[in-house]
């Protein structure tokens, strides 16, 4: 005669199905825990701030240089106009959104490289993508703040819903400083903020200023917004981060400000509830 010493592994999940939010609710609808609640992550724009050269980077370097003995920082930078020439000659060729997701990524991973290299002199590094998702905790251990690519590492798992990537650099930014449970994320543009209407473009003068909005509100306008549309779809699912500021990058003190918890820009609030 045989025993039977088979261990039946008690798991509230084994016998339901994952698309029933009734039975998964009560197992997996919990906020999960801040990774790194202490950490800020701030967005530099590609196009906005590192395409203007020296003029634009040269002061936020300064600034972000005197923010280290305050904050312990992921500074993540966008792609910028590289990534939109990239866009037209693939487009014109052919190519498939996850082909060109990683070659504009890798503009934004230039572009931390380049504020990296700025920054070397105080200890910060880039970081990869890697290094981003397993080993942030020791790096800011070591240093004050690390660089990094925005851009979320999707390639071909790029969905295929526009044949430009639908997730960019604000979204993947977002994406990171909510999953890691941080204390702000701070997106950096050349303008005050976010507005009705693109204040640059013709008529932009009629454009009203947003101080303070909810992503859904945002979601309504129907124009052009500073970031990327994608950025609003993630919000309305955020866990941890329940909002974000948009400043001007060229303005100086107003990142600074923004990270002392001051209201210098436009604050969007998203769809994370309060704990
Ligand atoms: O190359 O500048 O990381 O941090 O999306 O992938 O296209 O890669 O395909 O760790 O993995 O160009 O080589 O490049 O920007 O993304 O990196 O120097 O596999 O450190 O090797 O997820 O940096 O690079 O472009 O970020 O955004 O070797 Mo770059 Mo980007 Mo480096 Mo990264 Mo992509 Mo990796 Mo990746 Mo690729
Ligand atoms: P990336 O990092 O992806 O390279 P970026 O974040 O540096 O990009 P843009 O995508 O160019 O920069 O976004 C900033 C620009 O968006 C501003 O210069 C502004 O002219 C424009 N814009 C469009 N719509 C709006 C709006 N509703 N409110 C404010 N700015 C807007």
């Amino acid at each position: 005669m045989t025993t039977n010493s088979i261990m039946h592994v008690a798991s509230a999940l084994a016998r339901q199905t994952l698309l029933d939010g009734d039975l998964t609710r009560p197992v997996a609808g919990g906020r999960p825990i801040r990774l790194l609640p202490w950490l800020q992550v701030v967005k530099i724009g590609g196009r906005s701030i590192m395409d203007r050269g020296a003029e634009a980077i040269l002061p936020i370097v300064d600034e972000i240089r005197k923010l280290l003995p305050e904050h312990r920082l992921l500074i993540l930078t966008g792609a910028g106009i590289r990534a939109r020439h990239l866009y037209g000659v693939g487009l014109d060729l052919g190519l498939p959104v996850g082909s060109l997701a990683p070659l504009a990524a890798s503009e934004a991973g230039q572009n931390g490289h380049i504020l990296a290299s700025l920054l070397a002199p105080e200890g910060v590094s880039y970081v990869e993508h890697h290094t981003i998702s397993n080993q942030l905790a020791i790096h800011l251990s070591a240093a004050r703040a690390v660089v990094g690519s925005a851009f979320p590492p999707y390639h071909h798992h790029e969905f295929p819903n526009s044949r430009i990537p639908h997730h960019r650099a604000d979204t993947g930014a977002f994406l990171l400083a909510d999953a890691l449970g941080a204390a702000g994320l701070t997106i950096v543009e050349d303008v005050d903020g976010v507005y009705t209407n693109d204040p640059k473009a013709e008529g932009g003068e009629k454009a009203q200023f947003l101080r303070e909005a909810n992503y859904q509100d945002l979601a309504k306008l129907t124009g052009t917004l500073p970031f990327d549309r994608a950025l609003l779809e993630v919000m309305a699912n955020a866990r941890n981060l329940e909002r974000v500021q948009v400043v001007n990058g060229l303005v100086s003190g107003r990142l600074t400000a923004a990270l002392r918890g001051e209201h210098v820009g436009t604050i969007i609030h998203t769809g994370a509830r309060p704990v």
